[in-house]
């Protein structure tokens, strides 16, 4: 096949990531354009002959699932119950079983060639926590902010105005203070609601981020909270199903809340940038109406997003 003869020609250079809940690894190569096995140092050249290739242990399958049995009886033929361990009732070991073997068990995707905005997307980046006092947000956030060009909220700017998307809108309070819509999230199939994700556009357009939320605001907040849970009835998801967050940092700063199932899990819900929004309006209620021009917020940067340098640059 294609794909087979492009990964017999791959010399491998670099790992790019590796990422063990996945159980996926990121390789770096190239895949030389002649058949040649002197060029083994050839270099890897971006948009030329750079590949990427990942490799990932797929997930159990309806038929190994449907044959688990015999998995445990060839785990304990192979005798390679290693490094097996007793706690209490908690018992584990590690093994082999070749049940897998009668069907794949490794998925292989490639890129190739890749560019070197594939190979920046792939490679690990560095991350490390800053805590975000008013006195940094006022010199580091805010300044980027305030510089974004408003391209890069156009896709709101669409929903809001109806241009796109719109006939997929769940839910619209068209009050200018107080109104959004409520559309399903980019990732979300719109299908299954185990997965259920849509997303909160406040039609206001001052509002960036979290920080500039103030009692003012309580109106558009809670109006929010009670109205998602009318858009999520169209879906069979109830009130108590729900989970309501605005990020910070968000990736656009256009305020947006966030609405999913509780059966959802992922990235976007980690400590340190999913903020409940029954814990905002909490806050600003009962802790102090400008509670969030006053906290210091901690979150996490990778050395790809913008604001890393911004932070660097400060230290
Ligand atoms: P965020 O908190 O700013 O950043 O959320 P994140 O993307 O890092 O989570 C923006 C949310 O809007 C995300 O959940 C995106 O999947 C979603 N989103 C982004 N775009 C460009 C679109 C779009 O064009 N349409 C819809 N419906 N959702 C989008």
């Amino acid at each position: 096949s294609e794909i087979e003869g492009l990964l017999r020609r791959f010399r491998f250079k670099e790992v790019l990531s590796d990422d063990t809940s996945s159980k996926t690894i990121w390789l770096l190569g190239a895949i030389s354009t002649t058949n040649s096995t002197s060029d083994a140092d050839e270099p890897v050249v971006a948009g030329h002959n750079a590949a990427i290739v990942v490799l990932e242990r797929m997930a159990f399958s309806p038929l190994e699932i449907a044959e688990a049995d015999l998995s445990i009886t060839t785990l304990l033929d192979s005798a390679v119950l290693a490094t097996a361990e007793r706690n209490d009732v908690y018992a584990w070991a590690t093994g082999e079983t070749n049940v897998s073997a009668l069907k794949p068990d490794l998925r292989i995707a490639l890129t190739y060639p890749a560019t070197q905005k594939h190979i920046d997307k792939h490679r690990r980046q560095l991350r490390r926590w800053v805590s975000e006092t008013p006195e940094l947000y006022a010199q580091i956030t805010k300044p980027l902010i305030d510089s974004q060009p408003a391209s890069r909220i156009q896709w709101v700017y669409n929903i809001l105005s109806k241009q796109v998307e719109s006939e997929h809108i769940v839910y619209e309070d068209p009050d200018p203070e107080s109104g959004f819509i409520i559309v399903p999230d980019l990732k979300w199939d719109a299908t299954n609601t185990d997965n259920m994700y849509l997303v909160a556009i406040v039609h206001r357009r001052d509002l960036h981020s979290l920080r500039d939320l103030t009692s003012a605001h309580l109106p558009l907040l809670n109006n929010l909270r009670s109205k998602a849970t009318v858009a999520a009835q169209k879906y069979s998801v109830s009130s108590d199903q729900l989970r309501l967050y605005i990020h910070y940092q968000p990736s656009y700063y256009h305020l947006h809340v966030h609405i999913t199932n509780v059966l959802l899990e992922g990235k976007g819900m980690l400590a340190g940038r999913a903020h409940l929004l029954d814990s905002v309006i909490d806050n600003i209620s009962n802790i102090a109406p400008d509670y969030y021009q006053r906290a210091t917020i901690p979150y996490v940067l990778g050395s790809s997003d913008e604001l890393w340098s911004h932070w660097i640059a400060h230290q």
